[in-house]
């Protein structure tokens, strides 16, 4: 290292600090409240020097579900999480977290602590502040520092050392002023207008001017899955449960922080109509004129444009007529698909649906609670049937459709819960497969006693599974090892178990009484983690879709 940058060669008497513990004040003075990892050489130093700055450590099992919290963190408080890993392999399983973050476009940095450097400088320490810099200025996105063990075991001098200033929230841009004009004219002329709100508006805090945009114009909207509660679900302009129908034949659809990826069926047809006009915002201009040629384009802030469309609005005031066709036809589909779910949901035969169980759910859940969620038919399924009310308290599987994310992101929303309203719930609705890849971190739940609620929606497989007795046959005549079922788990696994082994709370049900005496109980019990794990039929399925969710959309 070049001595001149730590070392004042007339000052070598004046007080020694550690490079583990310049790297945590410079994390400090970065304002990063959390760091997530596993420790191992070099980097436990580091850990160790956060902690006594005061800067929450949580110790994971993996690598994986650390970095998965992190990026969580950053979506929910808009500073970066960190990473703690070593490198090697620590950093190899970070790796999924950080392609999760982008997909996602949350902030993230991860530290990775190497081998001794080469010739590297010492230049690695200014790299903090430019990794806040890039992780949350323009689209959000995953960092990555890498620090040299020698880095970290280095006495320098204190008055050495210059910590930059903390990085400042990204400015606010605004989109062209034509532009906005153009996009109201073109939403006051439409016939069959649609809002769609991602999660792009939930992190850039636009749920003030959407509401307000939405009750001034009285227009139809659909959160996508984390665009949830941005804009509350059982508000009365909410479409979700016509989104099929919204979508397809919607003329004129403006997109707040939504991308026209899978999750939106790319915005072609048959989803959409063909002549669709699309209004898109975002912060990121490369994503504008994806997949389709937008009619109109507005670059910038999510939350700023809303405000920028609102005040056109004011200035000529209009409304969507509430008598309109397009309402009715949305309004039909609405009530008929909420009374198909309703006679799932109120099927008493034994084992339960998936139906069933979210109706019992949803009863009882808290309405500020987090609602993180992970699976197949879980998720999809529990999406339509658990109502969000706030923004930014939905956390799933993503753009990214990771497995393994959801007890990683109950970890963050609870450790945030409990810095910023004690007492907030977090639910993690999971599939018993989902559940699986990050299984271990019941332990770390345990561990920092967070009053976490695992809910294992169990089928005795991934997407579906197979009973008991179906599951003795095939064992009884052939070798399981070989011949089990690829989508096959092993039946009536007693996952709540997992939970009562670190001293938190278990219950196996398979009534819908049981379900809500476990609930009940688990919500008045706010000092302890517990996992329900709740056995339904094994080949429950969806209702039947207008389009299967991956319907391909360009054929
Ligand atoms: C990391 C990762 N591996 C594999 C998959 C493929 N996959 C999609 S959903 C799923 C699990 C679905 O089963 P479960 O969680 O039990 O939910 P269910 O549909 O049975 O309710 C898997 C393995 C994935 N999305 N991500
Ligand atoms: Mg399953």
């Amino acid at each position: 290292m070049p001595e001149s940058h730590f070392v004042a060669p007339s000052d070598r008497s004046a007080e020694q600090v550690s490079g583990a513990k310049v790297v945590a004040q410079a994390l400090k003075a970065q304002d990063v409240r959390y760091v997530f990892g596993v420790v191992g050489i070099p980097v436990t130093e580091i850990a160790l020097a956060a902690q006594e700055l005061g800067i929450r450590y949580i110790g994971m099992r993996n690598e994986q579900a650390a970095s998965y919290a992190a990026s969580a963190v950053g979506y929910l408080t808009g500073r970066p999480g960190v990473c703690l890993v070593v490198s090697g392999p620590g950093l190899i399983h970070a790796l999924a977290g950080m392609a999760n973050a982008n997909m996602n476009c949350w902030p993230l940095i991860v530290i990775g602590g190497s081998s001794e450097r080469n010739q590297e400088t010492m230049g690695a320490f200014q790299e903090f502040p430019q990794a806040v810099r890039i992780s949350i200025y323009g689209r959000p996105g995953a960092c990555y520092v890498d620090i040299p063990a020698d880095f970290v075991t280095v006495q320098v001098n204190v008055n050495s050392i210059k910590y930059k200033e903390c990085c400042m929230p990204p400015p606010v841009t605004m989109a062209e002023a034509s532009a906005v004009c153009l996009a109201a004219s073109v939403i006051r002329s439409a016939k069959q207008p649609l809002l769609v709100i991602g999660k792009g508006a939930a992190y850039a805090h636009a749920e003030e001017n959407i509401r307000k945009l939405v009750e001034q114009c009285k227009l139809p909207f659909l959160p996508t899955p984390m665009g949830k509660g941005v804009v509350p679900d059982n508000h009365a302009n909410c479409v979700s449960a016509a989104r099929s129908r919204a979508l397809q034949f919607a003329d004129v659809i403006v997109l707040f922080g939504a991308r026209l990826n899978w999750i939106l069926h790319f915005g072609l047809p048959p989803r959409y109509q063909p002549d669709v006009k699309f209004i898109q915002i975002d912060i990121c201009a490369e994503e504008l004129g994806n997949n389709v040629k937008p009619a109109v384009t507005l670059l910038g802030d999510i939350n700023a444009v809303a405000k920028q469309l609102l005040e056109q609005f004011d200035k000529i005031p209009w409304q969507y007529p509430p008598e309109s066709k397009w309402w009715k036809r949305l309004r039909e589909k609405m009530k008929s698909n909420e009374a198909a779910s309703k006679e799932l949901a109120s099927k008493i035969s034994l084992p339960m649906n998936y139906y069933t169980v979210f109706y019992h759910v949803q009863e009882q859940l808290p309405k500020d609670c987090f609602l993180v969620s992970e699976g197949a038919n879980t998720m999809d399924i529990g999406r339509t049937m658990l109502q969000n009310y706030l923004p930014r308290h939905r956390l799933d599987a993503g753009t990214f459709g990771t497995m393994g994310v959801g007890l990683g992101f109950a970890i963050a929303a609870a450790l945030v819960a409990k810095d910023r309203s004690p007492g907030q719930r977090v639910i993690c609705v999971e599939g018993d497969s989902a559940f699986g890849f990050s299984g271990m971190e019941m332990e770390t739940i345990c561990r920092y006693n967070l009053p976490i609620i695992v809910l294992v929606v169990n089928n005795n497989g991934v997407y579906q599974g197979f009973d008991a007795d179906t599951w003795k046959e095939i064992v009884k005549f052939q070798d399981p090892v070989t011949v089990a079922p690829p989508m096959c788990l092993l039946p009536n696994s007693h996952y709540e178990q997992v939970m009562t082994a670190f001293g938190g709370k278990g219950y196996f049900v398979q009534t819908p009484e049981e379900l809500q005496k476990s609930l009940k109980q688990t919500l008045e019990d706010t000092t302890k983690p517990s996992l329900i794990n709740i056995m339904i039929e094994p080949q429950s399925t969806r209702k039947a879709q207008d389009f299967h969710w991956l319907t391909r959309s360009n054929m």
